[in-house]
């Protein structure tokens, strides 16, 4: 097994991945910005490189002075976390050049789930189904013509895109001129290409992703899917797993599709499909090949550590367990726990004065948060995770309900009391929501 593993990341994520290589008796080393001197990972870990200044451009993002505090330290792997450098396939070559393990698939497999168009070709070729499109857009009037045949709305998207990002709506064709040229206005801005492609627009879909994890020999295991509809702005706020919305047939169907697919292509590592889910029908929309942030509710329903998977699979190691040996108990709900006006959504980073966690049986919080600790405000807005797990849905909602008030969090505001909010909706109890509800209803919330 690996010795000494960099993890490459910050916050709540740097220290869960610093937990596992703990239980696992590897050695850690953390990188940091000047901001984040003081942060828990860093104090944990065994060793700590300043990498550079705040922006996340000038340290977290900063490659060769990553690699070169993997070199001095003498690691045999990197943990990308989520964000930053995870889904840069350059990376992962760079890291691998070095002799370096890339705790991660293979980089032509995160370039390939890069190109969202890339990856609808191979998903059809996997016999998944996507939603009808387009190949990339040459002109106004070639817009104009493809939507004719695919029949309106439509969705304009960015093909290095994902994430929302440089995506626009068009009702009819005097909509399209506008839509495609703000398409690739915004995609040119966000990814330095403006290629872009259509789809039909969905209009009241569910967003469902399926976890999956294969070993470097074919082996590839499903581990049941998340709902995460539950967003705002294309931040997701709340996800569950096993989704309200499926039946168990669904659930296999969608499992299989996903498991197969994984096998065409001989994916190495922890993966995410996510697919749209409207009237009974699955489409594919894009592949994360990375861990992802609402990991642990898969964690808690699977009880498989997908961080020491991962680890594990970068190490050569098979998979100790196939399908039949996956049994999903129960139900888990996680919240994001941001530093954040809970009304207007305006980060609001400054000291934590207090500090107290829920816990109890069912209970999970993961966060880098402590008493004294002072939030700086270069970065992402979430400062903590809770996770609910309990047999029933029911009785999850109760515990994160008890969870909910249990959390003490002083010094700075937080979403708690959106959370709050949000599960007492009959709509949310019932589980009755798409990926515009908690949008088209917030206002009403009291
Ligand atoms: C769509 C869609 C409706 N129809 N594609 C948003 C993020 C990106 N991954 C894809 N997204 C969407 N693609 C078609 N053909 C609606 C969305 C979408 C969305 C998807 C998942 C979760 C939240 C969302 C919020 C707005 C739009």
């Amino acid at each position: 097994m690996f010795e000494k593993v960099l993890i490459a990341n910050r916050g709540e994520v740097a220290l869960r991945i610093h937990r596992a290589c703990r239980e696992m008796g590897i050695k850690t080393v953390a990188v940091h910005s000047e901001a984040d001197a003081n942060a828990m990972h860093v104090r944990l870990a065994d060793e700590a490189v300043c990498i550079g200044p705040a922006r996340a451009a000038d340290s977290y993002l900063n490659k060769s002075a990553i690699i070169s505090a993997a070199t001095i330290t003498g690691v045999d792997a990197i943990h990308p976390g989520y964000g930053f450098l995870s889904e840069d396939a350059d990376f992962a070559e760079m890291v691998e050049e070095h002799g370096i393990a890339f705790i991660g698939p293979k980089p032509e497999q995160i370039r390939m789930m890069g190109d969202k168009l890339k990856a609808r070709e191979f998903a059809k070729e996997c016999g998944l189904p996507v939603v009808e499109g387009s190949d990339a857009l040459q002109s106004i009037d070639d817009a104009k013509e493809k939507a004719a045949t695919i029949g309106y709305p439509i969705i304009i998207k960015a093909k290095a895109g994902g994430g929302g990002k440089g995506m626009k709506i068009a009702n009819n064709e005097q909509e399209i001129a506008t839509a495609y040229m703000m398409a690739r206005a915004e995609a040119k801005a966000s990814f330095s290409s403006d290629e872009v492609y259509m789809e039909k627009y969905l209009q009241n879909p569910r967003h469902i992703e399926v976890q999956i994890l294969a070993d470097s020999y074919g082996h590839v295991v499903c581990l049941g899917e998340r709902d995460c509809s539950i967003q705002r702005q294309n931040q997701k706020i709340i996800e569950e797993t096993p989704s309200p919305a499926l039946n168990e047939q669904q659930r296999k169907e969608l499992c299989e599709l996903a498991k197969s697919a994984m096998e065409k292509i001989g994916y190495v590592s922890a993966g995410t499909l996510e697919f749209l889910f409207e009237n009974g029908k699955f489409y594919f929309l894009e592949m994360n090949t990375r861990l992802q942030v609402e990991h642990p509710i898969t964690e808690a329903v699977s009880g498989i550590d997908i961080v020491r998977e991962q680890l594990r699979i970068a190490d050569g190691a098979k998979l100790g367990y196939t399908q039949d040996d996956i049994k999903l108990n129960g139900c888990a709900i996680e919240c994001r726990i941001n530093a954040e006006d809970p009304e207007t959504f305006v980060p609001n980073a400054g000291k934590i004065t207090e500090w107290h966690a829920p816990g109890g049986l069912g209970v999970r919080v993961d966060s880098e948060i402590y008493s004294g600790y002072k939030i700086p405000p270069f970065y992402d807005s979430m400062i903590a995770k809770l996770i609910v797990h309990g047999r029933t849905r029911n009785g999850v909602l109760m515990r994160l309900h008890r969870a909910l008030e249990e959390f003490v969090i002083d010094g700075v505001k937080t979403t708690i009391p959106l959370h709050q909010k949000i599960i007492a909706q009959p709509e949310y109890i019932d589980g009755l929501y798409d990926i515009h509800w908690l949008e088209n209803n917030i206002r009403n919330f009291r």
